[in-house]
């Protein structure tokens, strides 16, 4: 029999709408769901590898508890019910003394944690993390700093933006198929692109402007671009002076950061920042500064990401088309939004952890900060920490230093990982339970919210292979074992389905057309000079901070310049490739073969001056020397003389993946010495504070 799915991809966590195929209980065809107009049908290569993911023998396929040493690949297979007994067996004498706030969990955030996060709640700890501390905390924190509310209140005008500015957002190729597809549109009818990178990546290749700036240097950048944006009166009057607070201390601050002086800075000529000022000018309000990511890894990246959105309030960007607009949701629509299952259980009254929220007033407790959890598991200060769960997570490869962290985690009495895949985290923990697949497992209805906000549905395509289970199904039956299971009283996706729908005036069936459902015909647009909503106590844009004063923290930052680096020693950049995610993907049949390992890009005077020659193997040593490998140097002229780059997530230590095993070289292992290294004030690990030493091999 042949059918039609509606679903949500999970080969990475952008999560875009899939239609599947299945003819007698096998995914035939995986495609972008074609009545989304971004998707039109298209899909990312990683997307259409789900197939050779999903048939792929090379992955968890029943419980696993750990026989010998953790880490050392000792398993012994075990029924649900006895994993399930062994975890809760372990998690109660816990919980018994040393409270529910003994347990912490991290996951890979994004729209379905719902029910995890209920179950961490159930059982009393306020412990719950993310991976966020290594992806987007600076900007969200420069974002809450500003307007009060995180950096998704926004999203982007790419459609009709007729100037776009990214650093080192490398949009063709760490991918997110419909902001590329838009912004190829874009530069087809002649909207600009401006990117900036310490290397040449696609992005850099398609772009209408590209400055190779020097390692961590997009702040002296950002400064002299905002002196000349306010020296040259290029900002939107009218607009700042309706919604911005501190123009004139932002004024002042900005006044030695000439262009002269950052051409020094950067290796950008003081006579391109001055044009480039004029250009974008002229084209406000539909210009957009992309805080990106990447802007967002040093020590002091905070402050970097904070400029992004200054320059994007001078140009009047918000609200504008081509600009960027604050997402909507259904409240907005004027309708109801989901019920939440968190909302139904009474939040746990300890403080969390890692002190975000309490001793750290300026970090958002939210997901607080996964890096802050290993100290406090050390020195079991403010209260001792015993059980650690990872789920859709695989922090020993996303987090710095990986020998650092098992020291940490090794003082625990149990770790617990649910993955779809071998991770390297879940390889070191003492039980390791398969999830099913996206395409084995129905999920909790998302908000999608945007312009036109809706809902969407994750669909079970097939029933899961070997004895995988969905992730619903672990956590459901984990509370009942620990005696808190009458929170959890649905009986399958569908029963939660109408508990989330309860009220709305939507219905399950309502999504089997399109797999998604609107709120709204037409997209809601606010009135850009009376009626945005901006959270801060000001209900303005916060040039000067509130939040931040009154923690003693300064709203501008003096720059400082980043360290140098020569003579063999380079700093570690690192990114995406667009036929990988993470390190999750380096064993799939497809995707290994097209892109087997990772390769050192390393700039051509340099490597000259190091006697290497493109495709020399070349030994790559971390600062304290406790870790190296050979790689195959890539030598060109596309890289800044002060970086190398790998693509992340090689170098797996798996054997059981017999693909990708020992393949390239793993980024995260020479950043030895870097887990409490971290943004002060943003939070997030400063992943690019990293430095090796490259040789040719003997
Ligand atoms: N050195 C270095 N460190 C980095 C980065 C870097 O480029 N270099 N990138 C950083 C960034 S931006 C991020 S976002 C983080 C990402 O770090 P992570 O969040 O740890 O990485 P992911 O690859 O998204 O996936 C985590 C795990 O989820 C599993 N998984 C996938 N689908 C499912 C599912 O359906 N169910 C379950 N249970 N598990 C599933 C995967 O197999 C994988 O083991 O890493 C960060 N760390
Ligand atoms: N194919 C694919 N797509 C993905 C993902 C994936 O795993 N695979 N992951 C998703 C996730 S979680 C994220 S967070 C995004 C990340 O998206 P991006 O941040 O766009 O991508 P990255 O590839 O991590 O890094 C981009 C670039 O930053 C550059 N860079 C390094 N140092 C500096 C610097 O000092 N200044 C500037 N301006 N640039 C610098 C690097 O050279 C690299 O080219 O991608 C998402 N999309
Ligand atoms: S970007 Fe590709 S892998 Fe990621 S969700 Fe979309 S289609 Fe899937
Ligand atoms: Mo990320």
């Amino acid at each position: 029999m042949k059918e039609s799915v509606f679903s949500i991809c999970g080969m990475c966590s952008v999560r875009c709408p899939i239609r599947v195929e299945v003819e007698d209980g096998i995914v035939k065809w995986i495609e972008g769901n074609p009545h989304d107009p971004g998707m039109a049908g298209r899909l990312c290569a990683k997307g259409s590898a789900g197939l050779a993911m999903e048939y792929d023998y090379e992955r968890p396929q029943y419980p696993l508890i750990r026989k010998g040493k953790r880490g050392e690949g000792t398993w012994e297979r075990a029924s649900w019910d006895e994993a399930l007994d062994y975890i809760a067996g372990k998690l109660k004498p816990i919980i018994d003394e040393f409270g529910g706030k003994a347990v912490a969990l991290s996951d890979r955030g994004g729209p379905f944690r719902d029910i995890h996060r209920s179950f961490l709640r159930a059982i009393g700890s306020p412990n719950y993390f993310n991976h966020d501390c290594t992806c987007g905390r600076n900007v969200q924190h420069a974002s809450i700093s500003m307007f009060g509310s995180g950096r998704k209140t926004f999203n982007y005008d790419f459609k009709n933006c007729k100037h776009l500015v990214l650093y080192g957002r490398n949009v063709f190729e760490s991918l997110r198929v419909k902001a590329a597809n838009t912004i190829m549109e874009l530069l087809d009818r002649g909207g600009k692109l401006t990117y900036i990178d310490v290397r040449a990546s696609n992005t850099a290749l398609k772009a209408t402007r590209f400055w190779m700036v020097r390692p961590g240097t997009d702040y002296a950048l950002d400064l002299s671009i905002i002196h000349t944006v306010l020296r040259d009166n290029l900002y939107d009057a009218e607009f700042v002076n309706q919604w911005v607070v501190g123009l004139r201390e932002l004024e002042s601050f900005v006044a030695p950061y000439t262009p002269e002086w950052a051409a020094k800075e950067t290796g950008i000529a003081s006579e391109e920042i001055v044009e480039f000022a004029h250009e974008i000018a002229q084209d406000k309000p539909a210009v957009i500064f992309h805080p990106g990511w990447m802007m967002a890894r040093y020590k002091d990246s905070f402050y970097s990401s904070r400029t992004s959105y200054i320059l994007n309030a001078l140009m009047g960007s918000f609200e504008a088309p081509g600009g960027l607009f604050f997402q909507k949701g259904p409240g907005d629509a004027g309708k109801k939004g989901l019920n939440t299952l968190m909302d139904t259980i009474p939040k746990p009254k300890d403080k969390r952890v890692d002190g975000c929220g309490w001793k750290y007033k300026h970090f958002e407790s939210g997901p607080g900060l996964l890096h802050l959890l290993y100290p406090a598991i050390l020195s079991q200060d403010p209260y001792p920490v015993k059980a650690y769960i990872v789920f859709r997570h695989d922090p020993l490869l996303s987090l710095p230093d990986p020998e650092a962290q098992k020291k940490a985690l090794d003082k625990l009495d149990l770790i617990v990982a649910v993955d779809s895949n071998y991770s390297e985290t879940g390889w070191h923990a003492d039980v390791l339970l398969p999830s099913a697949t996206y395409l084995e497992k129905s999920s909790i209805i998302r908000t999608g919210k945007g312009l036109k906000p809706q809902f969407d549905i994750r669909r079970q395509a097939i029933e899961p292979r070997n004895e995988a289970k969905p992730d619903w199904w672990i956590f459901k039956q984990l509370a009942e074992r620990l005696g808190v299971g009458d929170y959890f009283k649905f009986k399958d996706m569908e029963e939660f389905w109408k508990f989330q729908l309860e009220g709305t005036g939507v219905t399950p069936a309502d999504f089997d057309d399109k797999g998604f459902v609107n709120l709204v015909d037409a997209p809601i647009w606010w009135d850009r000079m009376n009626d945005l909503k901006f959270k801060t106590p000001s209900k303005k844009i916060e040039f000067v901070s509130s939040l931040l004063e009154e923690n003693g923290i300064p709203s501008f930052k003096p720059y400082e310049s980043p360290k140098k680096s020569d003579n063999g020693t380079f700093r570690l950049a690192f990114g995406r490739s667009p036929v990988h995610t993470h390190g999750q993907t380096q064993n799939n049949p497809v995707l290994h073969e097209i892109m087997p390992e990772n390769t050192l890009w390393i700039n051509a005077g340099q490597a000259e001056k190091l006697g290497i020659s493109n495709g020399d193997q070349v030994k790559v040593t971390s600062s304290d020397g406790s870790h190296s490998g050979t790689i195959q140097a890539k030598v060109t002229e596309f890289i800044h003389p002060e970086v190398v780059f790998m693509v992340h997530g090689f170098g797996r230590k798996i054997p059981w993946q017999t693909r990708g095993y020992n393949k390239g070289l793993g980024d995260y292992r020479f950043e030895t010495g870097l887990l409490d290294v971290y943004d002060p004030v943003g939070g997030a690990n400063a992943l690019l504070e990293c430095f090796v030493k490259v040789e040719k091999a003997k």
